[in-house]
């Protein structure tokens, strides 16, 4: 069976973009692949995570993954620090990529933004880590939204190497599985930029703990042109924050774009945005329900991150052994 590994930093804020580009995902993939999701909390301390909320965000994390319908029996949900072999792994990779491929990574840049200097050197070498992550189990497919398919490649660069330098089929060569109306959902106050966790704005995301009030007033406030909503997708062009909320809408009810069009042709923004507060209350409130209710009980989430933790070590062994052995580092 094909094995899937796919993370979300915890970083607060978890928002309906990791939602419909990622975590919604997870839960068919049960059907058809092993899974293994992890809460990325190494990934999260690249930029400062203040500890106390580092801990409780980690545990959001795998509480929204069992909001969603991961399960804990089928799927391996756990932190990614319990289990060291990312750690040793990452160093090995750190020394396989290049400079000239990190530089390119256009994640870092926009992270980084002029305070290049002051950047730390996890966030930096951050897709090495990833591709550790991933390549610690040999999974050979990661959901992911659009932002991630450039890391996605890098650890394909990455695999491709050691295998090259050291003359062996270590690694497999990952595919990033991205689908959906809503791979690359962007903030509701620019729709230039994508929704993102570390936007300074709460206006410009809605998360797993807004409620309808909340999903209302951000709605309402979300930024948007003077026309009605056009006929065809033709008509979203050049309108990035129209194409964003009928993409949002397209992605919760399970159409196509093509199909809300159908539907709402004509429709000013002020019947369109009560239809997608409704929909989104109705899709998305449940999630964020379940996940507080998971919550409120820290030690249960606590036992299966614990669990995860246990079985995602026992899968990473054999391959961190057998890396070990082909770069040459002695068995004491
Ligand atoms: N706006 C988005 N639309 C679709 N998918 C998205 N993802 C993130 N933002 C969007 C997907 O969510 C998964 C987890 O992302 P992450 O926790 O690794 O963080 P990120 O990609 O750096 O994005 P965030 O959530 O906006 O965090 P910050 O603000 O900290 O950068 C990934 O699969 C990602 O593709």
């Amino acid at each position: 069976m094909s094995r899937i590994f796919s993370g979300v930093q915890p970083s607060g804020n978890l928002h309906l973009g990791n939602y419909l580009g990622a975590i919604r995902n997870f839960v068919g993939l049960q059907d058809d692949y092993e899974c293994i999701y992890c809460a990325v909390n190494m990934h999260a301390i690249t930029v400062w995570q203040d500890p106390e909320a580092l801990r409780n965000n980690t545990r959001e994390v795998a509480a929204a993954y069992l909001a969603a319908g991961v399960d804990p029996k089928r799927s391996i949900i756990f932190a990614q620090s319990t289990v060291a072999a990312h750690a040793e792994l990452a160093w090995i990779f750190n020394c396989v990529a290049r400079l000239g491929w990190l530089n390119r990574m256009t994640q870092f840049k926009e992270k980084a933004g002029k305070n290049r200097e002051n950047a730390s050197v996890g966030l930096y070498a951050y897709p090495n880590l990833m591709a550790a992550d991933i390549m610690v189990y040999k999974a050979t497919h990661v959901p992911v939204g659009e932002d991630q398919k450039q890391h996605l490649e890098l650890t394909r660069d990455i695999a491709q190497k050691f295998n090259n330098d050291y003359g062996t089929e270590t690694f497999p060569l990952v595919e990033p599985l991205i689908f959906g109306a809503a791979t690359r959902v962007m903030s509701l106050r620019d729709g230039s930029k994508k929704m993102s966790k570390s936007d300074p704005s709460d206006y410009s995301r809605i998360t797993f703990t807004d409620d309808r009030d909340s999903i209302a007033k951000k709605l309402r406030k979300a930024r948007t042109d003077a026309d009605p909503l056009p006929e065809t997708e033709e008509g979203l062009k050049d309108r990035p924050e129209a194409a964003n909320l009928v993409g949002i809408y397209a992605a919760l009810a399970d159409l196509s774009k093509q199909e809300v069009l159908s539907e709402f042709a004509g429709a000013p923004f002020s019947t369109f945005k009560p239809a997608l507060t409704d929909l989104a209350v109705e899709k998305f409130g449940p999630i964020g329900e379940e996940m507080k209710k998971l919550m409120a009980d820290p030690a249960h989430v606590d036992a299966i991150l614990k669990e995860g933790a246990e079985r995602a070590a026992a899968l990473a062994a054999p391959v961190l052994a057998e890396v070990k052995e082909v770069v040459g580092f002695i068995h004491p």
